[in-house]
């Protein structure tokens, strides 16, 4: 049997007072504060860090990993922003933009196979979007595939487009559930703060706008996700205080599914002179996220962007998710210098991944429920 963090707790491994501290809150299921978090980024030993990231992990999940049969659908890359990570977006006329039809999106949902469960939006947002556009955009997708999970939207998007209309959130989300939209992803957070918001992506939707359209989404009776943009310009803090609006919304909403670390990536882009972070940082990070978002049921690595091993190693610090099968179908990361160019895992490479970590395969819909696989 591996020791546990119960094993530890009262022993001389553990002398520091302030693990001591943080473990009994940990093992008690008490909440750990902001200055905890802090010490957790910085002093606290990578070990100690997985075994309490591990601890919350096993108590929420077990040794379940969860993935999903999924593809990304990349409408347009034009966009109205002009956020200074971002290695994707164009401006509308210009090289290597590029806005699909509804045909041309219709033609790309019938190549798709049976066994995807999820099709996941995101692009630029496009200075033509309207409610309606997307309100069709969701429907031709509804009309092909009646049954497929449509995640779609970033709250950015979404305050672009009801804004513009004058629609109320509430209204808006309402028009967008009877097409069939399914729940909303997670991106567009970036790193709360505002003073940096101005500095990395100063036209985009402010965090507190963020933070509203996903409390209206979780009012309006679906679920999401929340990113972090991290490993730029912003400090621990920042980070904590990210994490904490989070935490603080999911108290009154349960709305939220996974929280999910993006790690900054510099290539092709203006903030390409900051040097991208390591894997320890990267670990390090989703364990502090596990234990500080305490009512988040899931921590996700998005491997197409951190990478496959570093995506198996992230098992071992809280997560529980790494997503999925993508089939080569999302160019963000690709364009940002992910090191997987055409991001794709069949569901036997996937399941090997998890299994050779310990852990337990289980392919999931989007809402979590377990894929029953009839033999
Ligand atoms: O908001 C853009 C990030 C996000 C870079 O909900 C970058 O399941 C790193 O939201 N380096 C969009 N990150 C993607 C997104 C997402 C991804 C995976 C799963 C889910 C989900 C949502 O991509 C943006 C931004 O934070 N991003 N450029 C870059 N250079």
């Amino acid at each position: 049997m591996e020791p546990t963090l119960a094993d530890f707790v009262h022993t001389d491994f553990m002398k520091n007072p302030t693990d001591k501290k943080i473990a009994e809150k940990v093992l008690a299921a008490e909440r750990i504060t902001a200055e905890d978090a802090l010490y957790l980024y910085t002093t606290a030993e990578l070990g100690f860090l997985a075994m309490l990231a591990n601890h919350i992990k096993h108590n929420k999940n077990g040794k379940n990993v969860y993935f999903i049969q999924n593809i990304h659908l990349e409408p347009t890359n034009v966009c109205v922003c002009n956020c200074r990570f971002c290695s994707y977006a164009k401006k509308k006329g210009t090289e290597g933009a590029w806005e699909l039809s509804l045909d041309e999106i219709a033609e790309k949902i019938h190549q798709i196979d049976a066994c995807v469960n999820e099709i996941h939006i995101t692009g630029g947002t496009h200075p033509s979007a309207t409610v309606s556009s997307y309100v069709d955009m969701v429907k031709t997708i509804r009309a092909i595939n009646p049954h497929i999970h449509i995640k779609a939207f970033s709250a950015a998007e979404l305050h672009y487009v009801f804004t513009k209309e004058d629609i109320p959130y509430q209204e808006g989300f309402r028009l967008l559930i009877a097409a069939g939209l399914g729940s909303i992803p997670g991106g567009g957070a970036e790193i709360f703060d505002e003073t940096l918001r101005r500095k990395i992506c100063p036209d985009k939707t402010s965090s507190v706008e963020w933070l509203r359209v996903h409390e209206a989404s979780h009012q309006s009776g679906i679920f999401s996700n929340a990113t972090m943009l991290y490993g730029h310009i912003e400090t621990y803090e920042h980070r904590i205080d990210h994490m904490n609006r989070l935490r603080n919304l999911q108290d009154n909403t349960s709305g939220f599914n996974a929280f999910i670390p993006l790690k900054f990536k510099r290539q092709n882009n203006p903030m390409s002179n900051i040097k991208e972070g390591t894997l320890l940082e990267d670990l390090r990070n989703y364990a502090v996220a596990r234990v500080f978002l305490d009512n988040f049921p899931h921590i996700k690595s998005y491997w197409p962007m951190l990478g496959k091993e570093a995506a198996q190693l992230s098992l071992s610090f809280g997560v529980d998710d790494i997503d999925g099968t993508i089939n080569d179908s999302t160019k963000i990361y690709s364009m940002a210098g992910a090191e997987d160019t055409a991001p794709h895992m069949n569901v036997y490479e996937i399941k090997k991944l998890i299994t050779a970590a310990g852990q337990n395969p289980v392919e999931r819909y989007s809402d979590y429920s377990a894929v029953i696989v009839s033999a």
